[in-house]
């Protein structure tokens, strides 16, 4: 069987890793974009280099032309700029708007029949604007972040238990940033709902709402600590999480950015959701029951989001 193809537009922090994760778990052959000249080149040949030691048996290149791109089955945005301290996630909009319209376009020409994850910020709406460039259908089209935001609300988790990392599950809604939902409710230690493991005395409310605080900012306690750029070493796992489940078809249950059509009340709108992730892309959008506090979250999230779908759509209007 003909190995399949990763196409990785943006080679910089995540996309850097990203290819590194993609080739050490041999998931296919990696081509590298980007506008920087050489860096993706560069990259994919430090890559290649490494193969003999790491024993990874799959091709890196790179390239500056969109034709690289061409025929791939997966591909994995991180093109734009990433924040800068004091910077939020939304003041990215106008460049990276642009960015995801152009990567958009480039993808519905090269690579029409591709499994696409958007890593840009602002997430949510960049992957919506994406989509709509691409013209690829939504279930192919999908969001990275809340795979990463509940891989950070289930180690903090873990360091407040002292289990394993893989024995946490969280259960995270919404857009990505200060209005994610986290659903305690739902998320659990080896199946154990965390408002029993209060009750059981494993931790308190209080310290519990803190890791929830903590997990909504995440992205925004490591862009302090770096100074200079965000988060990439768990957003480039996430993403590879999820370009798995597609190519092995793994049927994995992941919360993805997906395009809502009535789905939780809303249409034509890319949030973050509970899916399940196989070969045929988003194969099923998970509806669960909120409660009332849960649904004015969601619904704030879902706000957030439109709002900045609108500017989106000013800014084009101006243009
Ligand atoms: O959970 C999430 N979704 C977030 C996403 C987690 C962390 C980072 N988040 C966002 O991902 C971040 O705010 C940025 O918008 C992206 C990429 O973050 P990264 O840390 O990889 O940024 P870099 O290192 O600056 O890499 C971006 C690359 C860089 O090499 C640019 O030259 C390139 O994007 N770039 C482009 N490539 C192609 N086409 C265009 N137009 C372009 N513009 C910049």
């Amino acid at each position: 069987m003909a190995r399949k193809k990763i196409a990785l537009v943006g080679a910089g922090q995540i996309g850097g890793t990203l290819a590194l994760l993609a080739a050490q778990k041999e998931l296919g052959d990696v081509v590298l974009f980007d506008i920087v000249p050489g860096t993706p080149a560069g990259k994919a040949l430090d890559l290649a280099e490494a193969a003999p030691v790491e024993g990874y048996n799959v091709s890196l290149t790179g390239g500056n032309d969109y034709s690289a791109i061409e025929g791939a089955d997966v591909v994995i945005v991180t093109a734009g700029i990433p924040r800068k301290p004091g910077m939020s996630r939304d003041d990215l909009i106008g460049i990276n708007s642009g960015v995801c319209k152009t990567v958009g376009e480039a993808i519905g020409k090269h690579a029409p029949n591709a499994f696409v994850i958007v890593i840009t910020n602002p997430l949510d709406v960049m992957v919506w604007v994406l989509q709509q460039a691409s013209g690829l259908p939504p279930e192919r089209v999908v969001g990275m972040a809340g795979v990463l935001d509940s891989a950070r609300f289930r180690y903090f988790l873990a360091e407040e238990f002292n289990v394993s990392v893989e024995d946490v599950t969280a259960f995270v809604l919404g857009g990505h940033g200060d209005t994610m939902v986290p659903l305690v409710r739902y998320s659990t230690v080896a199946g154990i709902p965390l408002p029993d493991l209060v009750k059981m005395g494993w931790t308190t409310q209080e310290k519990l709402d803190a890791i929830v605080q903590r997990t909504r900012d995440g992205g925004a306690e490591i862009v302090k600590l770096l100074g200079n750029g965000s988060a990439f070493y768990a957003p480039a796992a996430s993403a590879i999480q999820m370009a798995e489940s597609y190519l092995k078809d793994q049927k994995r249950v992941l919360p993805v950015a997906a395009h809502l059509s009535g789905q939780y009340g809303q249409d034509d709108l890319y949030v973050g959701v509970p899916t399940i992730i196989g070969a045929g892309g988003v194969e099923k959008i998970i509806e669960i029951e909120l409660n009332d506090e849960e649904k004015a979250m969601f619904q704030n999230s879902v706000d957030a989001v439109k709002t900045l779908v609108d500017v989106v759509k000013k800014l084009d209007a101006e243009k």
